[in-house]
């Protein structure tokens, strides 16, 4: 059975728990203490040397990279409607979940990290800027969405599970864009029973 590693406050872990419980595949979740530092423990570092969530063992494989193990997960198992094979809807998965990645995760990182979970030590400097450079992200997030459901095509796939797992973090910092389109299709991914099993239990 595969063994995941994974935080509840971590976006990356989200979109990997979504995907696991979305398409029913068994797995044992082992919590990585990281507010206690578990991630940085000799241990964990031998799992994962860049002391990060989420880390995926399946068999003798290994793999971190929460996109990669999406990407694995879906070819694994044959989840052609999670990850399509071919044409524009391939085309525009791979696009979204780079996306993600380069140009979305380290802004929103900068503003919840240091806005929320660094509490007095958070630079809000840092914050502010990061605020300022995601709002364009949005605005390409919301044009693309026009009639559009998801982001590449007619059905959910991994790469809204991606996005979907970073804007859900935007909460925390009172951030998520009200815009319609943005509002519309994240309401539809938050609906989803893996996502809504991914989220922090509170
Ligand atoms: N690019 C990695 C990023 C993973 C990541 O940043 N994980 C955070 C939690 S959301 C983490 O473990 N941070 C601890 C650290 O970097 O020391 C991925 O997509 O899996």
């Amino acid at each position: 059975m595969y063994q995941l590693y994974s935080f509840p406050y971590s976006p990356h872990s989200r979109r990997v728990v979504s995907l696991l419980e979305q398409a029913g595949i068994a797995y044992e979740n082992h919590m990585v203490p990281m507010m206690e530092g578990g991630h940085m423990t000799d241990e964990y570092l031998r799992i994962n040397p860049n002391h990060q969530v989420p880390t995926l063992i399946d068999g003798a494989i290994r793999i971190h990279e929460s996109n990669a193990i999406l990407r694995y997960l879906c070819v694994r198992h044959e989840l052609a409607d999670w990850y399509p094979v071919s044409g524009e809807g391939f085309a525009l998965v791979e696009q979204w979940l780079d996306w993600n990645q380069c140009q979305l995760a380290k802004l929103m990182v900068d503003i919840v990290l240091n806005r929320v979970f660094l509490g007095e030590h958070g630079n809000l400097q840092a914050a502010d800027a990061a605020e300022e450079l995601i709002r364009p992200k949005f605005d390409v997030m919301e044009d693309h969405l026009n009639g559009r459901a998801f982001f590449a095509g007619s059905k959910p796939t991994i790469a809204d599970l991606s996005l979907a797992s970073n804007m859900f973090q935007l909460n925390f910092a009172q951030l998520m864009p009200q815009t319609p389109n943005i509002l519309r299709w994240y309401q539809t991914i938050a609906e989803l029973p893996g996502f809504q099993k991914s989220l922090p239990q509170v």
